[in-house]
């Protein structure tokens, strides 16, 4: 499981499109978005995957550190 701090999503809009985006690779892929926090959790997905899919479509995701 991995946290990624998305600042540029902003409404329930985004939270669609990220949504679909991030499961359409694979059913197995489990996604959580905190819109107020901007925070997507997202499981069975590798980071790297992550970062570049959500920047395909137009946002800035930055890997969230937990312990910080
Ligand atoms: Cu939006």
């Amino acid at each position: 499981m991995s946290v990624f701090k998305v600042p540029d999503m902003t409404c329930g809009h985004c939270e669609k499109v990220i949504r679909e985006e991030l499961t359409k690779v694979d059913q197995q892929v489990r996604v959580e978005v905190n819109l107020k926090d901007k925070l997507v959790t997202v499981d069975n997905l590798s980071d790297d995957r992550v970062l570049s899919l959500l920047k395909s479509i137009g946002y800035s995701p930055v890997l969230y550190d937990l312990s910080i």
